[in-house]
């Protein structure tokens, strides 16, 4: 029988934080002694005792065009009072189809249709689902194996999970999906350290594909699935030409290549998509968070024009792609997605990002040096700062710098077990770069 019996009178928030398990969270050290957000505008977040601090983590790389922003805001109240929902299956909105041009425009010419879900990982699930089915439709149905790659990161599905690569990730949740590999990780510190943009060193790590096909048989491989670069693993660029061995590789095999662009998408790179940084056409393309600069959930995957259409064959009446999700293409996504791309065209974000690129990666390297600095590495607007661990506790250096930067020098950065990431809006200016910079090397010193 469920107990019914009444509970103690609960207490209003921010008193009561029992309830609210929350995500990737440290949850009984933050109930200690939380970081609550109450507001947000351009560079800042403001927290609820009124203290405002910058924020150089961009929320948690969404915010590409700052906080705030209010056609950003008044585009989601309006679609609301509009139209507050509607079926994506079978029905439309045409602020979808709209939305979908837009994207496809801003993609590498040939990534012409846009899948709509609601989070990078549903796209990533999405992209590995088309990829089995468009084998299968193909008469190719062996080619059922998924590879990632060791410290990537996909998102916390089945199929996300399965591919990526950060062992504490994967390990709670048992065998995961079958006949799935890994691509060794592109980093080697010995060879790399301290590298500004994409290291010199490490371009042959693609040919491990080689090896996998070789020993798997290329007639049973899907897709690779990779991000241009490697955000959650704190901040791994591509080495100079790996992307593109991948490319010549995965053609060679008739096997896919998905780029994640969750993170390096709409601007982070300093391109609409990191597939123009490199020059590299993948067969479909991954994007979330900054599509609505963070203000309402979104994700979707772009797709190769030879790969849609491949499915548009049979009776015209039956469903050629059985996947989708409720909130697929939400009006209010929607509506917060196109006033974003508004926003990061009129203000010429993408190109402010790549302007602003070589000033960040000097004013990030001025911290070599400080105490434990063991590694720095920059891409776009994006720093990883390697620490070094504090002996028999892995990552606690890194989590004393988060609380570090947040209670004591009002900045909010992301941290990877001992990696310190930089990575904030692309409206920062080179006087708050500075301002950041000089806050991470408090935050160094204080976990020294
Ligand atoms: N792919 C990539 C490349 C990502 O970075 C996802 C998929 C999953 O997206 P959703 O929307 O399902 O969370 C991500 C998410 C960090 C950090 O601290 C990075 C992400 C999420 C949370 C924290 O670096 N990336």
């Amino acid at each position: 029988m469920l107990d019914k019996s009444p509970r103690p009178a609960t207490v209003n928030v921010p008193n009561d934080l029992a309830a609210h398990w929350m995500p990737f969270t440290a949850n009984r050290a933050f109930k200690k002694n939380p970081r609550l957000l109450a507001g947000a505008k351009d560079m800042h977040y403001f927290t609820v005792d009124g203290r405002k601090i910058i924020d150089a983590a961009a929320g948690m790389w969404c915010c590409n065009a700052g906080h705030g922003r209010t056609q950003i805001s008044s585009a989601i109240a309006k679609q609301a009072e509009a139209l507050d929902y509607a079926p994506p299956f079978q029905f439309g909105i045409p602020q979808a189809f709209e939305l979908a041009s837009r994207i496809a425009e801003l993609a590498p010419a040939g990534l012409d249709h846009v899948f709509f879900c609601n989070s990078g990982s549903e796209a990533a699930d999405t992209a590995l689902k088309i990829a089995l089915a468009y084998h299968q439709i193909q008469g190719q149905g062996t080619r059922t194996r998924l590879i990632g790659r060791e410290r990537g990161y996909h998102g916390v599905g089945f199929g996300g999970t399965s591919v990526g690569g950060i062992v504490n990730n994967r390990k709670m949740f048992g065998t995961l999906l079958a006949g799935v590999d890994h691509l060794p990780h592109t980093y080697d510190r010995d060879k790399q350290a301290f590298s500004k943009g994409e290291p010199e060193y490490g371009a042959h790590f693609a040919d491990e594909l080689e090896r996998l096909v070789n020993l798997h048989g290329a007639s049973t491989i899907a897709a690779v699935i990779v991000e241009p670069m490697a955000g959650s693993t704190g901040v791994l660029p591509a080495p100079k030409g790996y992307l593109k061995r991948l490319r010549e590789i995965t053609q060679k095999h008739g096997i896919l290549l998905i780029f994640d662009e969750v993170i390096t998408g709409y601007g982070r790179l300093g391109f609409a998509f990191a597939a123009e940084r490199y020059g590299v056409l993948p067969d479909m393309l991954t994007f979330a968070k900054g599509i609505t600069n963070g203000a309402a959930p979104m994700g979707g995957v772009i797709v190769r024009d030879t790969i849609h259409d491949a499915f548009m064959t049979g009776p015209e009446h039956v469903v050629e792609l059985t996947h989708g999700y409720t909130y697929s293409a939400h009006p209010l996504a929607c509506a917060a997605g196109l006033a974003t791309l508004d926003i990061y065209r009129d203000e010429k974000l993408f190109e402010r990002a790549n302007k602003l690129e070589p000033k960040f990666a000097d004013a990030v390297m001025s911290l070599k040096g400080l105490p434990n600095v063991v590694d720095i590495r920059t891409v776009g607007l994006t720093a990883g700062i390697d620490l070094a661990p504090r002996p028999d506790l892995p990552g606690k250096r890194g989590f004393d710098g988060l609380n570090s930067a947040f209670h004591d020098n009002d900045l909010m950065l992301r941290v990877a077990g001992d990696t310190l990431a930089l990575t904030p809006p692309l409206i920062v200016t080179e006087e708050q770069i500075g301002e950041i910079v000089e806050k991470v090397a408090k935050v160094i010193k204080a976990v020294a």
